[in-house]
């Protein structure tokens, strides 16, 4: 009777302990809400769609970038404070442009859809097609890290 009731009891406690353990190794499921790890986003002649994004900060985040239209684009994150109101604000070289404004980068040619990796600390970027006319003619976008 004894052994019995001892054996009863390691039968419960078996489903209890597998839960416990289960329960220790989500922690990192909790912050889920702040900002995604897949992001999306469709450019074309001349907008990017969505229009903002939000990203987990410290994290490897993965955006696909799908150009629709009929020309290249890029979807280029600017440097953190950095932000442009118009493409004169741009300075007038390649080497300037991305020693002093560009984060990361990525062109897309038309039809193509291409993965794009970036990892940065919290903050609100600029989002933007740097190809001449196209931030000017709507190709500006929000990306907030959290
Ligand atoms: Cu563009």
């Amino acid at each position: 009777m004894g052994i019995n009731f001892k054996f009863a009891a390691l039968a419960a406690l078996g489903p209890l302990l597998f839960v416990g353990s289960a329960c220790g190794s989500d922690d990192d499921g909790g912050g889920g809400d702040s900002g995604s790890t897949e992001l999306e986003a469709t450019l074309s002649d001349f907008k990017f769609d969505p229009g903002s994004w939000s990203a987990a900060a410290d994290e490897d985040v993965t955006i696909t970038l799908t150009n629709e239209g009929a020309v290249a684009h890029e979807w280029v994150i600017l440097q953190s404070g950095v932000t442009i109101t118009s493409e004169a604000d741009l300075p007038a070289t390649e080497e300037e442009l991305l020693a002093d404004f560009v984060l990361t980068e990525t062109e897309v040619e038309p039809g193509d859809t291409q993965d794009m990796v970036f990892n940065v600390p919290a903050g609100t970027y600029q989002i933007i097609c740097a190809i001449e006319t196209h931030f000017d003619a709507g190709m500006d976008g929000t990306l907030t890290v959290e």
